[in-house]
C-alpha cells in the first residue's frame, strides 16, 4: 500500500465509553511498553513522529487509530508491563483493552510486538492467549532487530517461539525501526489482512 495520506483519527481512553466505529479494517498493536509499538507504526505510516514516542516506558496511554488513505485503521495501544504508570490506569488497562478485543466489529488482527532481546514473560504469554481467547489472529512482531548480533537472532527467534509456544499457523516478523528492515513484509501484510489492493503503477 502507497501511503497517501496517514493521520490520527480516534483516540479511546480508560474513560471512553464508546469504542469509536471506524467502519475501516482495523490493525491493532499490543505488547510490554517501551517495545516500539509507537516506533513501528510511524515506520509503517513513513511518518516520522506522528505516533508519539518514548525512552521512558508509558508513553502511549490511550488507545490511537491511525487512519491509512481512508482505507484502514492501525491502532496504537498502550503497554503492558510497566510499574511505575499510575496505579488507576493499570487497574483500567485491562478492562479497556479486554473491551475492545471483545467488541470491535472492525479488529481484524492483532501484532504482539516482543523485544528480540527478551525472553517473553508471564504478561506477553498472557496477551497471547488473550488475542487468541477473544477470536483474533495474532503476529508476532520481533522487533529491535539491530540490537543483538546477525549470529544471535536465530537463537533469539526460537526462544521467542518457545516461551510464548506459538502455533504453527502463527506468523512471525523481524523488524528494526532504526533501518526500515521488516517494514515492507508487515505492510503487506496488512494489505492481505485488510483485503487491499494497489493498482499497477500507482
Ligand atoms: N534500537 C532500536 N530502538 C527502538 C526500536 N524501536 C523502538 N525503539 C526505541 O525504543 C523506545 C520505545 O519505543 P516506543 O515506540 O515509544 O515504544 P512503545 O511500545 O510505543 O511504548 P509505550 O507507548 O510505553 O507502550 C524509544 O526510545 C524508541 O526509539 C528499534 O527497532 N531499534
Ligand atoms: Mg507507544
Amino acid at each position: 500500500m502507497v501511503i497517501r495520506k496517514a493521520e490520527l483519527t480516534h483516540v479511546a481512553g480508560v474513560t471512553t465509553k464508546e469504542l469509536p466505529d471506524t467502519g475501516l479494517p482495523e490493525i491493532a498493536f499490543a505488547g510490554r511498553s517501551n517495545v516500539g509499538k509507537s516506533s513501528l507504526i510511524n515506520t509503517l505510516l513513513m511518518r516520522k513522529s506522528l505516533a508519539r514516542t518514548s525512552s521512558t516506558p508509558g508513553k502511549t496511554q490511550t488507545m490511537n487509530f491511525y487512519t491509512i488513505n481512508d482505507d484502514v485503521c492501525l491502532v496504537d495501544l498502550p503497554g503492558y508491563g510497566y510499574a511505575n504508570v499510575k496505579e488507576d490506569f493499570r487497574r483500567s488497562w485491562g478492562p479497556m483493552i479486554e473491551k475492545y478485543l471483545r467488541t470491535s466489529r472492525d479488529l481484524r488482527a492483532v501484532f504482539l510486538l516482543i523485544d528480540i532481546r527478551r525472553t517473553p514473560n508471564e504478561d506477553d504469554s498472557l496477551m497471547y492467549e488473550w488475542i487468541i481467547n477473544s477470536g483474533h489472529t495474532p503476529v508476532i512482531i520481533v522487533t529491535k532487530k539491530d540490537k543483538i548480533k546477525r549470529s544471535q537472532i536465530k537463537k533469539a527467534l526460537l526462544t521467542i517461539k518457545n516461551a510464548l509456544r506459538v502455533t504453527d499457523e502463527t506468523e512471525m516478523f523481524l523488524f528494526s525501526a532504526l533501518d526500515r528492515s521488516g517494514r515492507d513484509e508487515i505492510m503487506n501484510k496488512i494489505d492481505e489482512i485488510a483485503g487491499i489492493k494497489e493498482e499497477a503503477g500507482l
